[in-house]
């Protein structure tokens, strides 16, 4: 079973993540995962810290010769801004984020709680994500996130192939698929920012890749659907999380829903095994299974909750009327949660992979894999 932890405060001396069970034979390039992290703290609309942070990683255990041994991978991200003992606490809760909450949950000071809950949190999870991206490589399944709105601007991704999108997504500061949209969202933010306010969006994530049968029809716990949308909601600020048509179908019938099944011999030997799909209304996804079609999955992200121009709040200690703190902070990181997404959804397929192909060496698996296409290609 492969799964990860991570700990570390935004102001803390470093984020860390374990990864265990990640299987042996593995080959690591520490470059992949650098160059996700310095994506993280990109986009248009990010703050001041980012200035401050140039995340890299260190692996800490785990690898030897450049390969994976079998045994948890300790990966370590320095936080330059380390100042947490020299913070102080605060009084004047801020909504939406986990201020207010926290403090009371815990009996505690709202520093202990926000030093936690930030998004600074995600570069751990991302050298996670890229980390297991490195697993998925060897048997070509491809994780890919980008923008498709702003603030309330829909950005329409341009069609292409899988490296025409890439190439126009490295163009894009939004890290959309429509650079022409940037200058719009780009004022948009601006004017926001000038306002002391912040803006969300909508991400999509797409594999591509992927073998039929990642997950399980057969308990709730294990359906691929249900893990990924844990894993998604579960990033800082996400709200909403659909899969493929998502909400859309629940206002169609029945016919203009499901996915009709083709056969196309010519595909025999592509991971779709021949079945093809004139749609993936289903996002890739049947039964908590993967169809052998690209998995599509969509969230929805909050703005960010600490504004310059301050909300309501009281303070905790006088009950008291109050602005809520301001503290330093992005007008807008929905680019970044496309990057913290697409790895947060690599991390989960290649826990997916593992169930199924086996998890000790990345040379059973391939053996595994391998023998399953055959087998099923003659189901
Ligand atoms: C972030 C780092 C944080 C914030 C932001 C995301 O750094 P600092 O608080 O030192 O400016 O910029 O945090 C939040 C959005 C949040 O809600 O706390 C990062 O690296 O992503």
């Amino acid at each position: 079973m492969l799964r990860y932890w991570t700990a570390g405060e935004s102001h803390g001396k470093a984020l860390l993540a374990l990864v265990d069970g990640f299987p042996a034979g593995v080959e690591i390039e520490t470059e992949s995962i650098d160059f996700e992290l310095r994506r993280r703290q990109g986009g248009y609309g990010r703050g001041g810290r980012q200035r401050i942070e140039t995340d890299q990683v260190e692996l800490r255990s785990g690898i030897w010769h450049n390969q994976t041994l079998g045994s948890p991978i300790a990966l370590e991200v320095i936080n330059k801004d380390a100042k947490l003992e020299r913070l102080d606490d605060l009084s004047r809760p801020r909504p939406g984020h986990g201020d207010l909450t926290g403090a009371i949950k815990f009996l505690g000071p709202i520093r202990g709680i926000l030093e936690r809950a930030s998004a600074r949190e995600t570069a751990a999870r991302v050298a996670a994500g890229a980390l297991a991206k490195q697993l998925l490589k060897p048997f070509g399944i491809v994780a890919f996130g980008y923008v498709v709105e702003l603030g309330g601007i829909e950005i329409i991704p341009q069609p292409g192939t899988l490296e025409e999108q890439r190439a126009l997504r490295e163009r894009s500061e939004i890290y959309s698929l429509n650079p022409d949209q940037d200058d719009a969202v780009k004022a948009l933010i601006d004017a926001k920012g000038k306002e002391g306010d912040t803006l969300g969006g909508i991400l999509e994530i797409r594999v591509e890749g992927l073998p039929f049968g990642l997950g399980t029809h057969a308990q709730w716990d294990r359906k691929l659907d249900g893990r990924l949308a844990q894993a998604v909601m579960a990033v800082q600020a996400i709200k909403g999380v659909e899969i493929g048509m998502g909400f859309r179908a629940a206002r169609l019938p029945g016919s203009q829903v499901h996915d009709p099944i083709h056969f196309d011999a010519a595909q025999k030997n592509s991971p779709n095994l021949g079945y093809t799909r004139p749609t993936n209304n289903a996002g890739g996804l049947e039964a908590g299974m993967t169809n052998g079609q690209p998995l599509v999955i969509r969230a929805a992200k909050k703005p960010i909750s600490t504004l310059r121009k301050a909300l309501e709040s009281v303070n905790l200690d006088s009950k008291q009327p109050e602005s809520a703190n301001y503290e330093r902070s992005d007008v807008c990181a929905v680019p970044a949660a496309s990057v913290i997404l697409e790895n947060v959804v690599a991390f989960e397929i290649a826990c997916a992979l593992i169930d199924k192909f086996g998890g000790d060496s990345l040379a059973e698996m391939q053996a595994r894999w391998k023998l399953f296409h055959e087998m099923a290609r003659e189901r």
